[in-house]
């Protein structure tokens, strides 16, 4: 990959998609090619042939998908399962057919069986159950894992699978009913702060464990694996698969008392524990992408604040509006 290679983000709006385009515009990337849901449905198999085919990308990211945190996730998994599928099978068959010569197709952590030695390491997958909450959509992205790899194996399609932790940062879902904990937590000690209220529900006991990842050392990731020969990645990863973390998690509850802390108080914790807790922990072992000379830069509450200053611009632009 060059400065000139056309590049396709798929998902360019995205939490991850967006960060991918800064990263990209900030490292001089001119050529990238982009599609809006309205103008490229890539749920359409035909369209999305048609698309490859007068376009001709060189280099494909896959970060359009149908995500969210775990109550849409338990909610909606015919959506999650049915529109992940079709997404990453257009995308990739397509992106073989026109003659891409690399891929890099995003995964998700919760791939990993439930109850995985921790960290989990990437020859893990399919060891174990997965954690039924977010069944449907771990299946979608262990299918496109299995893809990418069958068509390195049979047709010699240069892909590979970044699996990251759970991820963070500007631009993110911060609905309270389909938003990952970090965004939903920042919102609630916001809100509750503005109303003077210091109860600040958090759902399930608290106690699950969590690592997370500002979105920017992903799209940094992304473009590093990128920049790499493909033997050079293989070598330290021959199925193809590569985990991308900080190496560290906290408990949902220590989460809490730091966005409390950045958010500024007096607040108070209350547990809901009609809600789940899903998986008890999920901490990547990143030593694959450290071997080959990555590691993250944003530590938690750096990144956090950073979040939380995001989140607060925008909240007054729209309480303005
Ligand atoms: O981030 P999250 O929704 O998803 O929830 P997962 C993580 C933990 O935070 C769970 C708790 O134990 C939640 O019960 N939690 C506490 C909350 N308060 C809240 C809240 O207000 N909102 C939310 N959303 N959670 C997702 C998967 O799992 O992780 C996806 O469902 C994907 O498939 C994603 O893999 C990275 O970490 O449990």
């Amino acid at each position: 990959m060059n400065r000139e290679s056309k590049i396709f983000v798929a998902g360019h709006r995205g939490l991850v998609g967006s960060a991918l385009m800064r990263e990209f515009q900030a490292e001089g990337y001119e050529n990238l090619l982009t599609r809006s849901r309205a103008e490229l449905d890539l749920t359409r198999q035909e369209a999305v042939e048609q698309f490859f085919h007068e376009q001709r990308p060189e280099v494909v990211i896959l970060a359009a998908a149908r995500v969210g945190g775990i109550l849409a996730n338990n909610t909606f998994p015919a959506e999650f399962i049915s529109e992940n599928l079709s997404i990453q099978t257009n995308v990739i068959d397509a992106a073989y057919r026109a003659g891409v010569g690399r891929l890099l197709f995003l995964g998700s952590s919760c791939i990993y069986p439930r109850q995985c030695p921790q960290p989990i390491k990437e020859e893990y997958l399919l060891t174990g159950p997965l954690e039924p909450t977010n069944e449907a959509y771990a299946i979608a992205k262990i299918a496109g894992i299995k893809m990418c790899q069958a068509y390195r194996k049979q047709y010699g399609f240069e892909t590979l699978s970044v699996m990251p932790t759970n991820l963070y940062g500007p631009g993110d879902n911060f609905d309270l009913n389909s938003s990952h904990v970090l965004p939903a937590l920042i919102r609630k000690f916001h809100e509750a702060k503005l109303q003077g209220r210091i109860r600040v529900e958090i759902w399930g006991t608290g106690k699950p464990r969590r690592e997370f990842m500002h979105v920017s050392d992903l799209a940094r990731a992304c473009l590093f694996l990128l920049n790499l020969p493909q033997s050079d990645i293989e070598a330290v990863a021959s199925d193809g698969i590569l985990n991308v973390g900080v190496g560290e998690d906290l408990e949902i509850r220590e989460l809490a008392r730091l966005i409390g802390e950045i958010v500024g108080g007096p607040f108070e914790l209350s547990f809901d524990t009609t809600k789940p807790d899903g998986t008890p922990r999920k901490l990547l072992d990143v030593s694959r992408m450290r071997s080959l000379g990555w590691s993250a830069q944003v530590g938690l509450r750096d990144g956090l604040k950073a979040t939380y200053e995001d989140f607060s611009r925008h909240a007054r632009a729209e309480a303005l509006a």
